[in-house]
């Protein structure tokens, strides 16, 4: 395996977080075709160099500590463990010199493959889909997109009982890396497989029937949403830690400690954000993981402002831009939506001549849907970013005065829970003057119930 230069700035955002093990990651290159075994031809054929940068930066995104990554590039697959035995000695030795606990397969490897490539590693190993599922297990956070992965997780586990009906199977249910079922009989695993299965489905659907009613209970946030959708490695996570270190972190504590992916920020204006980073896309997405991340993006739904982070040095930077506007339509959010703003990020990377092509198709685009030049690594362009979400926000945001009875006391947490409380001050006719800020909805909500 060829060594590889490590990654811009990821090992500063590493040291941060907890890991969980060291890791090598494997790219595996079909000599052959000229992709990556077993992944489904795109229109746009990527570099293998692209596909591993990309899978290195899914492995960082569930806190493996990537200590080396490489193309393996192969005339055809083993049957018995994927790549050929040459390479499977030599990763050998990489795992015991680098002290690997985790090895990342960037295709799709059968149970037996993984069994017999376990032993002599002796290292976990984790494909492509198992390390996507992990991904969106953490992420998930709505029942709906909880149940969607663990939907996900157990019909890729079935999948593979199937496939691999022999004998050697017995001794291994689930996958290595997540856990699964054990040393149980694969008929007896797939029942039970079956079984949990169904009752996820009923329960999906109960859900999705009541989805309305979560939503309107999670719209109770008095703040706006904004959030952060883009391709994986686009950048999301840089900019989200830039802003909130460019930004006074909110003192509320509910948004500082509940979800690292979710940090309540107050914007220069006196406009308090939720800042929400959100899982995000990946080429050649299994089938079967379609409707789990889907599942994930909901929220973005309920977002007040939605930021498009691009990477603008990507080769594929169009085509991605494609695959996320897409999505969102499927989400009822269009491309002329007045929430979206695209961030054309990593324009560090540019040289000077693509930079003034990029700056020329901004300055054409109006106002309203002007993408904003940035890059999340220097902090280059974070001024206008924030200008811009301040300028959708006070779009859709209005400010309000009520006075209410200093005795109703339920009116008053009405206001709490519903809109954004700026002021409150005793008048001289013995009546609370308050200042509010809203939504539209919500704004005509007060107005109705207090008569601003
Ligand atoms: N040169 C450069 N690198 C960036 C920029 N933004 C992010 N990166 C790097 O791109 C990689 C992926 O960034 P990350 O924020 O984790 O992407 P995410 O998957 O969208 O959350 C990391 O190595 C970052 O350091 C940028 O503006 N310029
Ligand atoms: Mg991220």
């Amino acid at each position: 395996m060829e060594p590889r230069r490590r990654h811009e700035g990821a090992d500063r955002l590493s040291a941060t977080r907890s890991e969980t093990g060291r890791a090598l990651v494997v790219e595996p290159w079909l000599k052959q075709t000229g992709a990556r075994a077993g992944a489904r031809v795109t229109s746009q054929t990527r570099t293998p160099e692209a596909r591993l940068e990309e899978v290195v930066g899914l492995a960082r995104a569930i806190d493996l500590n990537v200590v080396q990554s490489g193309l393996v590039t192969l005339n055809n697959i083993r049957p018995a463990t994927y790549i050929g035995k040459g390479k499977v000695d030599e990763i050998a030795g990489l795992t015991k010199t680098l002290d690997a606990s985790v090895v990342v397969m960037d295709c799709p490897v059968s149970p037996v493959q993984q069994r017999n490539l376990e032993k002599a590693w002796n290292a976990k190993v984790i494909d492509r889909t198992g390390l996507i599922l992990e991904i969106f297990g953490r992420r998930a956070r709505t029942r709906e997109g909880a149940l969607q992965v663990e939907h996900a997780h157990l019909t890729y586990q079935k999948s593979r009982l199937v496939r691999s009906w022999t004998h050697l199977e017995r001794q291994r249910g689930g996958f290595g890396f997540l856990g699964g079922p054990g040393e149980t009989q694969i008929e007896a695993d797939r029942r039970m497989l079956e079984e949990r299965i169904a009752r996820i489905e009923d329960e999906l659907d109960k859900v999705k029937r009541t989805r309305k009613l979560h939503r309107d209970s999670r719209k109770r946030v008095p703040y706006p949403i904004v959030a952060l959708v883009g391709y994986t490695n686009a950048g999301k996570s840089t900019l989200f830690n830039r802003m909130t270190a460019a930004t006074v972190l909110s003192a509320d504590m509910l948004f500082a400690t509940l979800d690292p992916t979710l940090r309540a920020v107050d914007l220069p204006h006196g406009n308090r954000i939720i800042l929400s980073d959100t899982v995000g896309f990946i080429s050649d997405l299994p089938t079967m993981l379609v409707a789990a991340f889907r599942a994930t993006l909901e929220e973005v739904i309920e977002a007040d402002v939605i930021l498009h982070v691009r990477d603008m040095a990507h080769e594929d930077a169009a085509a991605q831009s494609r695959d996320v506007e897409k999505v969102l339509g499927e989400l009822g959010i269009e491309a002329t939506d007045k929430r979206l703003i695209e961030v054309w990020n990593k324009i560090d990377r540019l040289d000077a001549n693509a930079r003034e092509r990029l700056a020329n198709l901004v300055e054409r685009q109006p106002i309203e849907r002007r993408p904003v030049l940035a890059s999340a690594l220097t902090g280059e362009g974070l001024d206008r970013l924030i200008a811009a979400i301040e300028a959708r926000l006070g779009e859709s945001r209005q400010t309000l005065q009520v006075s209410i009875d200093p005795a109703d006391g339920a009116g008053l947490s009405w206001l709490y829970r519903h809109s954004e409380v700026l002021s409150k001050d005793m008048r001289d006719d013995g009546r609370l003057a308050v200042v509010v800020r809203a939504d539209a909805d919500k704004a005509a909500q007060v107005r109705a119930k207090f008569g601003a």
